[in-house]
C-alpha cells in the first residue's frame, strides 16, 4: 500500500515513521510512506502557501494551489486508480477501526493536512473524496491526525503486525474491547494471574478471554454492545457477566 502525506512540515513524520512496526513495514515494503510538501509547488519568490481569509477573520487560509498540485504530483507518480483522497478535518467523518480497515483497502490513500485556520475550502469541496476526523477538538494541524490514521491503517495490512497478524483479537476487531492481556511473572507485587491462563486448557482460556472481552465492553463501553447481535453462546456469557458485576 502507498500512503501519501500532503503536509507544510515533513520533518513532524521522522519520528512516528521511523520507529518499530510502522519503520519494519516500509523496510519490508509492505507499505510505502512519502511526505510531499505543497511549498514545493509554490513558484514565486517567498513561496507562499497561505492568505488572509475573504471576508476577514483572524488567523490564516492555506492556498489552494499549492495542495492542488502537491496532490496531482503524487496521484501521478503512483498512477493507481484504487486511490482514495482524504482531508483531515474536525468537521470529518469520525474516524474509527472500521474506517481503517476501509482505508487499507485502497491502493493508494493520500492524506491531506491543513494548519493554521484550515485550508480553502475548495480542496475539501473539489479535489479530496472525503473527509475524515480523529475528534472533537481542534488540533494546530492535520499532521496528528495524519500520523494517527497511517498507523491504523498500517495495522490492517497484512505481515505489518508479523505472521499471526494479531490484528484479529483487536479491541473493536469484533466490535468488542479486547480482553485483558498478562505476561511473565506469574505473581507481582501480590497480584496474581488469572489461574485459566496458566492452565494449558486453550478452550477454556478462549472461553474466558471471550466473557472477559464482553465484561470489559459491558462495564467500558456498553454503547458498543447496542443493537449488537450476540450468538447465544455470547449472550450466555454476557448474562453471566451482568449477574457478576450485579454482584451475584
Ligand atoms: C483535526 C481533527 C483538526 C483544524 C484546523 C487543523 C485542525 C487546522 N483534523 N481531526 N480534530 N484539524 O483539528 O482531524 O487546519
Amino acid at each position: 500500500m502507498r500512503i501519501d502525506i500532503i503536509s507544510l512540515f515533513p520533518d513532524m513524520f521522522t519520528g512516528p515513521l521511523g520507529h518499530s512496526i510502522l519503520k519494519r513495514a516500509q523496510d519490508n515494503n509492505l507499505i510505502f510512506v512519502q511526505v510531499t510538501n505543497p511549498r514545493d509547488f509554490t513558484y514565486d519568490k517567498h513561496h507562499i502557501v497561505d492568505d488572509y481569509p475573504f471576508g476577514g477573520g483572524s488567523g490564516m487560509v492555506m492556498k489552494p494551489e499549492p495542495i492542488f498540485r502537491a496532490v496531482e504530483n503524487v496521484v501521478n507518480a503512483a498512477n493507481s486508480s484504487n486511490r482514495r483522497v482524504v482531508l483531515m478535518c474536525p468537521g470529518g467523518q469520525p474516524f474509527n477501526q472500521a474506517k481503517a480497515r476501509e482505508l487499507a483497502s485502497y491502493e493508494q490513500l493520500v492524506l491531506v493536512c491543513g494548519h493554521y485556520e484550515g485550508i480553502d475550502d475548495r480542496i475539501r469541496q473539489q479535489v479530496v473524496d472525503e473527509a475524515v476526523s480523529i475528534g472533537d477538538y481542534v488540533l494546530t494541524g492535520g499532521e496528528l491526525p495524519a500520523m494517527i490514521i497511517t498507523d491504523a491503517v498500517a495495522r490492517m495490512i497484512p505481515g505489518v503486525l508479523g505472521a499471526n497478524d494479531g490484528a484479529q483479537h483487536d479491541s473493536f476487531y469484533n466490535g468488542f474491547l479486547e480482553y485483558p492481556q498478562y505476561t511473565r511473572p506469574r505473581e507481582f507485587n501480590g497480584w496474581e494471574v488469572p489461574e485459566v491462563l496458566l492452565s494449558g486448557d486453550h478452550a477454556k482460556i478462549e472461553t474466558w478471554r471471550r466473557k472477559e472481552s464482553l465484561r470489559a465492553t459491558f462495564v467500558r463501553r456498553p454503547d458498543l454492545l447496542e443493537g449488537v447481535e450476540l450468538s447465544p453462546r455470547d449472550q450466555k456469557l454476557l448474562q453471566e457477566v451482568k449477574s457478576e458485576q450485579a454482584g451475584g
